[in-house]
């Protein structure tokens, strides 16, 4: 049986949301993550840390291996196995390649897919590190393991077109066991049980939505007992609320507030007005985007057009032949749009 943790796509060095008042510190935050997860290593004593790709947002400096290192060096017994993926990706000059790293770190280095066989766990972990931005061969397809004695694990980065594409099933189907896998940034089970993406540790962008954290368990031949732990330092939500023609300013302030009373301090909100306005009216959203926690305030309103009104107020104009001869059209979906469009449009309003 071997115990492990699985992370991915941390992104150290990243600095989300930038211009925002929290910016910097969520840069620390999600160093502290990667600390919480070493910490959770030190109690937990895994056999295996499994690190699949983009533990650095960019070419990472010596200085920051250094830090990197030190933490490695806290949990001895955990053999730490690291893929470098596409935005850290490896080059000849790469400090990755030359750091004296502690004895427990084994870092995939060649260009091609290899194994680091622990025989006294009866485990082989595979895996291949990216040397390039984008990789669009289907890598894993071709790989088989060499003892299916063994409980077989693949350290896979990637799963879209341009990165490494894969199919879970597929790479199971040639004699892997399980697949901790990491690049796309929402986590979950690929396959239930045998093969998961980890998802970012911390959410990188503003819309990297929902929980966010670490995978923990053990795996024998037999299947895995694997649960995810999140870290919460930031959660990123997306909230709609739905504006109608007589909504005020007031009434999009108190909302905003509540929602930042009601839910917890880690959450982090982009807003989304949707529905219709009184065409007349142009909200002042500064209020809510200067918030704490607030990232955005997006309007995705349609005007609320009396076209009666307005036919009235530009007699003899093109915009009353136009509502007149769209008025003539029969009544659906797309007339309506057409409408409003065309009406936009000769307003001189935009979407
Ligand atoms: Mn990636």
């Amino acid at each position: 049986m071997v115990k492990f943790i699985h992370i991915a796509d941390v992104h150290l060095g990243v600095t989300p949301d930038t211009g925002k008042p929290w910016s910097k510190r969520r840069q620390r935050e999600i160093w502290d993550s990667f600390a919480e997860v070493i910490a959770a290593a030190k109690s937990e004593s895994p056999d295996f840390l499994f690190i699949t790709g983009d533990l650095f947002h960019a070419q990472p400096l010596k200085k920051e291996l250094g830090e990197v290192d030190a933490l490695f060096r806290e949990i001895p017994d955990t053999k730490v196995l690291l893929v470098v993926g596409n935005h850290d990706y490896l080059r000849p000059k790469s400090y990755y390649l030359t750091y004296p790293w502690a004895d427990n770190v084994y870092i995939f280095k060649r260009e091609e897919a290899e194994c680091f066989d622990f025989p006294e766990k009866n485990a082989a972990v595979y895996g291949v590190s990216y040397w390039r931005r984008e990789i669009r061969e289907r890598l894993y397809d071709g790989l088989h393991p060499a003892d299916n004695g063994r409980i077989n694990i693949l350290l896979a980065h990637g799963g879209d077109d341009g990165h490494i594409p894969f199919s879970a099933q597929r790479i199971l189907q040639n004699g892997f066991d399980y697949v901790a896998a990491g690049h796309i940034h929402r986590g979950g089970w690929l396959a239930e049980g045998r093969a998961v993406m980890a998802g970012s540790l911390q959410p990188v962008d503003c819309n990297d939505v929902g929980p966010h954290g670490y995978w923990m368990g053990t795996l024998t031949k037999a299947g895995a007992q694997v649960h995810f732990y999140p870290i919460r330092h930031c959660e990123y939500c997306h909230e709609a609320y739905e504006v109608h023609p007589k909504t005020t300013e007031r009434e999009l302030v108190e909302w905003a507030g509540e929602l930042l009373e009601k839910r917890p301090e880690y959450q982090y909100f982009r807003l989304f007005l949707k529905g219709r306005k009184d065409p007349d009216i142009v909200y002042d959203l500064s209020a809510i985007e200067e918030m704490e926690r607030i990232v955005d305030v997006t309007e995705q309103l349609v005007p609320d057009y009396d076209y009666e009104k307005l036919s009235e107020e530009y007699a003899g104009s093109l915009l009353e032949a136009y509502i007149g001869r769209m008025g003539r059209k029969p009544q659906d979906v797309r007339t309506k749009k057409a409408l409003e469009y065309g009406v936009n449009a000769l307003l001189g309003h935009k979407l």
